[in-house]
């Protein structure tokens, strides 16, 4: 009922096409006061409950200090302990002509941020979040000052700010290629003992690869020119390190020799703001050596990742071959960079996909497939789509765009919306929240959205003397004109002609674009509007047939469906009799598919593992659902599992050379989830000589109630030399192993599929499928009228439906299109009954998991 209540909705509200509904000036004010309400909640809130803490914790009403909470591995890398929501927030603050909260967040960080911090944080997220936090706001305080009316103490203490933090920073670039250490500690820089880092070989290439903005635009304000010939010659060595025949890039490389460590290749996670930093530089600065790298990448990537309105990973070295069937959310961007390159209708046909998936999914999951299910389902509040809306609108002035920036706006406050704050969704299935309001949600999402809402003339700067860093930092495009601090390695600057329009060759021009056709963006927009299936006009759903080939060794279709494990059961005796022989061909025997297999790859069954504790006192009692791995061996072909006693890795993550490798010789090692892939930490393991590894989640509280279990992946390259078995265990479950292991000095655990989990005879969820063959007759196909016997066949027993909602499948199914949500269903990838006697069910789990971070797992 409820199911047909939404179809129903979906289809007046596409009816009525108010997504196409131009919106009054009136309209527009009111969504950007709501936008500015909602900012204040968000920033209000850090203000009260989180400053001068680096974050705001939205569930906990409190700040999120390092050391104080748990360790979640990498993205704790963020941390500094220098007020990063503030500082990340500061020209957020202008844009929304909000300028006594900016004048006031200035004196706050120049009186109490220091960076002299013993602390180790990522460089990239550091030069993005801070340094351009405080080059933007630097630039804004000084354009506030100018005018005289504000800010009239203020003398260069950001930019001060920002150079000492840029010293930091350097040591991180003392290697051999030229290519930055990933992480530095902020007092101790890097080879510094104290410094703990300094281990790491290999960085992403987005890591490297996006410096120049901020790095540049700190040379150029200070006079300093140190900062950017380093991040130029990190651009050098990732343009030289290209893949010759393709012109792509890999995703993470060995910052000593320059070798690829991932040849995966696309446009989002680990690679997304290299390609963005080229064009920008080029705009930024004026060096067309920038912009002649970028078109090379771009050709590139328009020939072998593009697949419109799907962005693709290939292997760099082997491009025309697709390595996932997914997309990763960060990739969301890529629309708003194609309207800078002045590629619109891949532009729009990209972010028509996305915003389909939206609808779908209420927001951008972290990964999605082809088929635009739910890969990861955590959402953490990204600003990329947001970014990309705003890009088209200003390219297009189509109000569709603003159609879609208000239903950006209307889950935020429905779905992410709490009492202090706003807090990122830990899976778009389940809507449940995490404790965590990154601060690029204050940086870069209310600032897209309430630039999509303004005009031009009610903002308090001219925007377009602007380029925005890929965290939304604002950097004059009068740098420009700036002489660059030298000329050196292939980068020969073409200094600009002061007379030259800065403009003409920097994106986006309404003029250039948009070829003042009301409807372009529109046509191109048609062809994907169903993609996802929500909102889809009732069709008839194609019947297809399949042909069961009578084998020579003279095997009839159920037996051949037998030989391969498929069992059929006939629900009626009908079947026998004069129909069946007159079904049957000479050498073919055809078979009608009414519900197609709905086992896709990319929905790979996940078979639950288990980690049962053996000894004293839990004696098997003690049974924890555990997530496989896609690589090491297969523990549902070992029939008795493998045991032995647990040790925790040390360090804990395993991401580096093992302190306790003696320890963990002959035991099944616990290892912790982050910082590196899982892969390495297995190999290092291996090594080191453990029988096995049990994962642990880092996210505080996960656990196997609350999120789909998933199944571990590799590094993108091959796997087959790990042999160990290797399960996941979300971080309650994990819990009870780490208290066990402080509590008793030996535990043994048992590493198993659920279903040989020992005690247990049965399996206690059956595999199932309901798939349904109904036979066809003598000449049926041809006019498909009449209605054949029945086969269902069946692997397991289990639930059945209502009998009012069976009836209803069956009626779908017979003929009359169906929403996505409804053929889900209908083909089984949730719960439900197509059959009548005896009942079939689907007992799996939901589209994957959170797989890996693209980076790290
Ligand atoms: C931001 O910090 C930056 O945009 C970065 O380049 C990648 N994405 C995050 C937000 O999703």
């Amino acid at each position: 009922m409820m199911l047909r209540t939404l179809l129903l909705t979906s289809v007046i509200y596409w009816a009525s096409g108010q997504e196409s509904q131009t919106m009054t000036p009136e309209e527009k004010i009111g969504i950007r006061d709501q936008i500015v309400e909602m900012f204040d909640h968000a920033y209000g809130s850090y203000m009260k409950y989180a400053y001068p803490a680096d974050e705001l914790m939205p569930l906990s009403c409190r700040g999120r200090v390092r050391g104080l909470e748990p360790n979640r591995g990498d993205i704790d890398d963020s941390l500094g302990k220098f007020s990063l929501t503030l500082i990340d927030t500061l020209d957020t603050l202008v844009v929304l002509n909000k300028l006594d909260d900016f004048e006031d967040g200035v004196k706050k960080t120049v009186k109490d941020v220091r960076f002299d911090n013993d602390v180790v944080v990522s460089v990239f997220e550091t030069n993005i979040r801070v340094l351009g936090g405080l080059l933007g706001a630097h630039v804004m305080a000084n354009l506030l000052r100018q005018r005289g009316e504000r800010m009239q103490w203020y003398g260069d203490e950001l930019l001060h700010m920002a150079k000492e933090l840029g010293h930091r920073l350097l040591p991180a670039f003392n290697t051999t290629s030229g290519l930055p250490y990933p992480r530095v500690n902020l007092r101790y820089g890097v080879i510094n003992p104290l410094s703990r880092t300094g281990t790491e070989s290999d960085t992403c290439t987005a890591c490297a690869g996006t410096m120049i903005l901020e790095f540049a635009a700190l040379s150029r304000l200070s006079g300093e020119t140190v900062f950017e010939e380093y991040a130029r010659k990190a651009l050098d060595v990732l343009w030289e390190k290209r893949q010759r025949g393709s012109d792509l890039v890999g995703t993470v490389i060995n910052i000593h020799n320059g070798d690829w460590v991932r040849r995966d290749s696309g446009v989002g996670a680990g690679i997304d703001s290299y390609y963005e930093y080229l064009m920008k530089a080029y705009i930024l600065l004026g060096d067309s050596v920038y912009l002649d790298r970028f078109n090379i990448h771009y050709s590139a990537i328009m020939k072998y990742i593009s697949q419109p309105p799907l962005l693709l990973n290939v292997h760099m070295h082997n491009p025309t071959v697709s390595v996932r069937s997914w997309m990763d959310s960060l990739l969301a961007f890529f629309p708003g960079l194609q309207v800078l390159r002045g590629d619109l209708k891949p532009a729009i046909e990209t972010h028509e996909m996305l915003y389909q998936v939206t609808k779908q999914h209420k927001f951008l999951p972290e990964a999605f497939t082809t088929e635009f299910r739910v890969h990861w389902g955590q959402h953490p509040l990204r600003p990329e789509f947001a970014e990309s809306t705003y890009y088209l609108y200003k390219a297009t002035g189509d109000p569709y765009y603003l159609r879609v920036g208000q239903s950006i706006v209307e889950k935020l406050n429905a779905y992410a919306r709490v009492p202090c704050g706003f807090a990122a969704v830990q899976d778009v299935r389940t809507g449940t929240h995490e404790d965590r309001m990154d601060s690029f949600f204050l940086a870069e999402m209310f600032k897209y959205l309430y630039l999509l809402f303004s005009e031009k003339s009610q903002l308090p700067l001219d925007i377009d003397d602007y380029i925005f860093t890929t965290e939304a930092h604002l950097l004059p495009v009068s740098l420009s004109t700036t002489q660059p601090p030298c000329q050196g390695n292939g980068t020969d600057a073409a200094p600009l002609n002061q007379e030259e329009d800065l403009f003409t060759y920097s994106c986006p021009s309404t003029q250039t674009l948009f070829p003042n056709n009301p409807s372009f963006a529109k046509t191109i927009r048609d062809g994907y509007k169903y993609l996802t299936g929500v909102g889809r006009a009732f069709h008839s759903l194609p019947v297809r047939e399949i042909e069961l080939p009578l084998h020579d060794s003279g095997m009839e279709p159920v037996e051949f469906l037998k030989s391969m494990g498929i069992t059929l059961t006939p629900l009626t005796e009908a079947i026998a009799g004069e129909t069946r022989s007159e079904m049957e061909h000479k050498g073919v025997y055809r078979v009608k598919l009414i519900a197609k297999v709905t086992h896709t790859p990319e929905e790979e069954e996940v078979v639950p593992h288990i980690v049962q504790v053996i000894s004293p006192p839990y004696l098997g009692r003690t049974v924890l659902t555990a997530g496989p791995a896609k690589f090491g061996m297969d523990l549902t072909k070992h029939e008795h599992g493998v045991k032995g006693s647990i040790v925790k890795a040390s360090p804990y993550t395993a991401c580096g050379p093992l302190d306790n490798a003696d320890e963990v010789k002959g035991h099944i090692a616990l290892a912790l989830r982050g910082d590196c892939m899982f892969a390495g930490k297995a190999r290092r393991l291996q090594e080191a000589g453990a029988i096995g590894v049990v994962f642990i989640d880092h996210r505080e509280g996960s656990n196997i109630e609350d999120t789909p279990l998933f199944q571990m992946v590799g590094d993108g390259d091959s796997t087959a030399d790990i042999t160990l078995p290797l399960v996941f265990l979300f971080s309650r479950e994990g819990g009870v192993l780490t208290t066990a292991l402080e509590e008793h000095r030996n535990v043994d655990v048992l590493l198993l599929p659920k279903e040989r989990q020992l005690g247990h005879d049965k399996p206690e969820k059956p595999l199932g499928m309901n798939i349904k063959f109904r036979l066809a007759e003598e000449g049926e196909l041809e006019d498909g009228a009449s209605r054949g016997p029945t086969l269902e066949f069946v692997l397991e027993k289990g639930e059945m439906l209502p009998e009012e909602e069976e009836e209803e499948e069956e009626e779908e199914l017979r003929g009359a299109g169906q929403s996505q949500e409804r053929r889900r269903k209908a083909l089984g990838t949730e719960p439900c009954s197509a059959g009548r006697d005896p009942p079939s069910v689907l007992p799996r789990d939901t589209d994957g998991g959170p797989e890996a971070d693209p980076l790290t797992d």
